[in-house]
C-alpha cells in the first residue's frame, strides 16, 4: 500500500518509516511510505508557505498555492489514491475507519498534514475526500495524526503482522477491550498469576479470557458494550454478574469510575 504524506516537517517521519511493524512492512514491500516537503513547492527565495487570515485573527494560515502544487505532484505519482486531510474538524478515527482504508489498500493514500491555524479552505474543497481527527484534544499539526492512521492501517494489511490471525481476533474487531495478560514469574513479589491460566485446559482458559475481557470492558468502557450488546454465550459467561451488568448497561453510574473527591 502506498502512503504519501504531505508535510512541512518531513524529518519527523525518518525513524517512523524504518521502525517496528511499519519498518518491516516497508522492507517487505507491503507498504511504500514516502513524504513530500510542502516547502519544496513554495515560490521565491524565502519559500513562504503561510500568510495572515482574511478577516483578521491571530495566527497564520497555510497558503493555497504551494499545497495545491504539492497535491498535484502527489496525485500524479498516485493517481488512484484517496486524499485525506488530518484536521481537528475531521471525523473521529477508529478501528472501522482503519479497516476501511486497509481494504482499499490497492488505491494508496495521500495524507495532508496541516500546520499553523489551518489551511486555506479552497484547497480542501478542491482536493480532499475525507477529513480525519484522532480525538478531542489539540495537537500542533497533523503529522502525529497521520502516523497514527498509517500505523493502524498498516498492521491490518495481510502479512504485516508476524501471525496472520492476530489482527482479526483482537479486541476492537470483537468490540471489547482485551483480557489481562501475564508472563513469568508465576509468583511475582507475592502476586500470583490466576490459576486457570496454568491449568492447561484450553476451553477453560478461553472462557476465562472472554469473561475477563467482557468485565474489563463493562467496567472501563461500558459505552462499547451498550452499542454492541451480548450474545448468548457471553450472557452465560457473565451470568454471575447479571444484575450488576444490567444496572451498568442501563446507564447508571459506576461509583468506582467517578473522580475521587478533591480531584487527582
Ligand atoms: C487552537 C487552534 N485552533 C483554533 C484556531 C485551530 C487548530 C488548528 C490546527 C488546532 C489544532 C491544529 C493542529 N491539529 C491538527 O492538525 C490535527 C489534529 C488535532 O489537533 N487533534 C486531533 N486530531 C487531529 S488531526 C490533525
Amino acid at each position: 500500500m502506498d502512503f504519501l504524506v504531505l508535510t512541512l516537517f518531513p524529518e519527523l517521519f525518518g525513524p517512523f518509516w524504518k521502525t517496528g511493524i511499519v519498518g518491516r512492512a516497508q522492507e517487505n514491500g507491503i507498504i511504500n511510505g514516502r513524504t513530500i516537503d510542502i516547502r519544496d513547492f513554495a515560490a521565491g527565495r524565502h519559500k513562504v508557505v503561510d500568510d495572515r487570515p482574511f478577516g483578521g485573527g491571530c495566527g497564520m494560515v497555510m497558503k493555497p498555492e504551494p499545497l495545491d502544487r504539492a497535491l498535484t505532484e502527489a496525485k500524479a505519482r498516485l493517481p488512484q489514491a484517496g486524499v485525506i486531510l488530518l484536521s481537528p474538524q475531521g471525523s473521529p478515527f477508529n478501528h472501522k475507519t482503519a479497516a476501511c482504508l486497509a481494504k482499499a489498500a490497492n488505491r494508496g493514500l495521500i495524507l495532508v498534514c496541516g500546520r499553523y491555524e489551518g489551511i486555506d479552505q479552497r484547497v480542501i474543497e478542491r482536493h480532499v475526500e475525507l477529513e480525519i481527527s484522532i480525538g478531542d484534544y489539540i495537537l500542533t499539526g497533523g503529522e502525529l495524526a497521520s502516523m497514527v492512521v498509517i500505523d493502524a492501517v498498516t498492521r491490518l494489511l495481510p502479512g504485516a503482522l508476524g501471525n496472520q490471525d492476530s489482527a482479526s481476533d483482537e479486541s476492537f474487531s470483537q468490540g471489547t477491550l482485551e483480557y489481562a495478560q501475564y508472563t513469568r514469574p508465576r509468583d511475582w513479589e507475592g502476586q500470583e498469576v490466576p490459576d486457570v491460566l496454568l491449568s492447561g485446559n484450553h476451553q477453560r482458559i478461553a472462557d476465562w479470557r472472554k469473561g475477563q475481557a467482557l468485565m474489563t470492558t463493562l467496567l472501563k468502557r461500558p459505552d462499547l458494550l451498550r452499542t454492541r450488546g451480548l450474545d448468548e454465550q457471553e450472557e452465560k459467561l457473565l451470568e454471575r454478574w447479571r444484575l450488576e451488568i444490567e444496572r451498568i448497561l442501563d446507564g447508571q453510574r459506576i461509583r468506582s469510575l467517578d473522580p475521587p473527591p478533591g480531584g487527582g
